[in-house]
């Protein structure tokens, strides 16, 4: 019995330690994400819906550095990712990239610390960079209008 009642009080102390913890919901339309631009805390969680004909995955080199890839599979309805790291990702859905299906979600306040690494990795984009460039601008134009960087 002690035993229960101990591990009882170390689930409640996990559950009070994420209870700060949202969930943002995107949304495959047609071949858009909507939003385009998330914003999170670190530890989110980013769920996905409407994925019918759409997968998510992160871009190589578009995520912060030690931060983990993900990638669902095709029509993966409530598909979710939590987010620990800081700063900037940049995902795609493979089949509809070439036609803008990227989104990017921001972690964590002010400026995103891999804004740079986002800029010089995008050579390394094969597929749908013109795509990946406009989502990154779009989600810096947010970020100036916020007044998060400059
Ligand atoms: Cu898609």
């Amino acid at each position: 019995m002690k035993t229960i009642r101990v591990l009882g009080t170390v689930a409640l102390m996990a559950l009070a330690g994420n209870a700060i913890a949202e969930e943002h919901v995107i949304k495959g339309v047609v071949t858009n994400w909507v939003p385009l631009v998330t914003y999170a805390k670190p530890g989110d969680v980013i769920k996905f819906e409407q994925m019918t004909g759409h997968d998510s995955e992160s871009i190589e080199g578009m995520i912060p550095e030690d931060a983990e890839h993900w990638h669902s599979g095709l029509g993966a309805e409530g598909f979710s990712v939590t987010l620990e790291k800081e700063g900037a990702y940049i995902y795609k859905c493979n089949p509809h990239i070439t036609t803008g299906m990227v989104g990017a979600i921001v972690v964590g306040d002010g400026a995103p610390s891999n804004l740079d690494a986002l800029e010089s990795n995008i050579d390394n984009v094969k597929v749908g960079k013109n795509m990946v460039e406009r989502a990154i601008r779009h989600m810096k134009q947010e970020l100036q209008k916020a007044g998060r960087i400059q």
